[in-house]
């Protein structure tokens, strides 16, 4: 691994079965149209476009029915499986691997790759929710809710359906910031594993500068293992980033969120990035909210690659 890559692979992956609203699969497009890959050419990285992912659909299987409450298993599942290949040749080449989604399930299929490169990875995880939601406990069935537990392997993750992913993350290589809607059994969840979590109470109580230190003391104590951070764009305030599909009210500022990008630049450690559920459907028609969402969501990976105040 070679800190800090000088290249940029970038996988617009369109793709909304983890959930149930629709536009979501839109969002790489709009980001490229929002002139993200030139942004950071300007930035001084070579950018690779990686295109395989831009069109996924004949991955759909005809018939997938659920799986206990599970939606859409095998579509996820075959889509993820795909991505995971495709980030694992980009890591392996030493690349910074940007996934844009997309829904959140996709991690199954970022993480599952970049671990494959990097097996010592921590993960930095920005949501306002746990997404570690398993097949037993998950309320809602979309599986955007349910990567971290299959990427553990929490129980009734061990799927044959979900076979080609075998555990590759431990609960002391996850941190979470942002959380403001965690269900019931994610909460036990959390608690059994000991898994370290920053909610928007800690970000209020420390700022954002000292739970960002926390946060990096805990899954990277040494500062040597790669960092791959996992941007919900929803982990934002909906004032900041509305544009998406479960906004929860009480999120993190503009910069607040930057800042999260703009430390973990500095640490010259970050691997792979995704920014997800950034849905232009859930605009509403108001280009201002579009326009919004769709900026913030360049920004933050401007900033993820070196962009400065100063
Ligand atoms: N996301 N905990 C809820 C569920 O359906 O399991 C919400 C999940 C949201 C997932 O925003 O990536
Ligand atoms: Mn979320
Ligand atoms: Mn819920
Ligand atoms: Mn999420």
């Amino acid at each position: 691994f070679i800190a800090q890559p000088k290249t940029v692979s970038i996988l617009g992956v369109a793709f909304s079965g983890g959930q149930a609203k629709g536009g979501v699969e839109n969002g790489p497009q709009t980001l490229a149209e929002f002139g993200l890959h030139q942004q950071l050419r300007d930035l001084d990285w070579n950018v690779t476009v990686d295109a395989r992912c831009q069109d996924l659909t004949h991955l759909q299987p005809l018939s997938d029915p659920d799986i206990g409450k599970l939606k859409k298993p095998r579509y996820v599942s075959a889509v993820c499986e795909y991505l995971a290949n495709v980030v694992e040749e980009h890591a392996k080449r030493g690349e910074l691997v940007l996934t844009i989604g997309g829904d959140h399930s996709l991690a199954m299929g970022t993480l599952g790759g970049t671990t494959r490169a990097h097996p010592d990875l921590c993960v930095i995880w920005v949501d306002a929710h746990a997404d570690i939601n398993t097949p037993l406990t998950t309320d809602s069935g979309n599986l955007h809710g349910c990567p971290l537990a299959f990427l553990l392997g929490l129980e009734g993750t061990d799927l044959p359906e979900f076979s080609w992913l075998s555990p590759c993350l431990t609960p002391d290589r996850l941190v979470y910031i942002g959380l403001r809607d965690v269900d019931q059994g994610e909460k036990r969840i959390l608690k059994q594993l000991g898994i370290k979590a920053f909610s928007m109470t800690e970000v209020d109580r420390y700022g954002i500068g000292q739970v960002v230190e926390m946060a990096l003391d805990h899954v990277n104590p040494n500062r040597d293992r790669p960092i791959h951070l996992s941007y919900d764009v929803d982990g934002l305030d909906p004032s900041v980033a509305p544009a998406t599909g479960t906004p929860v009210r009480g999120g993190l500022t503009f910069r607040e969120g930057h800042y999260i990008c703009e430390r973990l630049h500095e640490t010259g450690l970050l691997c792979a990035m995704d920014v997800m559920e950034v849905n232009p459907a859930l605009a509403h028609g108001d280009i201002h909210q579009l326009t919004q969402t769709v900026a913030v969501g360049c920004s933050l990976v401007r900033s993820a690659l070196g962009e400065t105040l100063l």
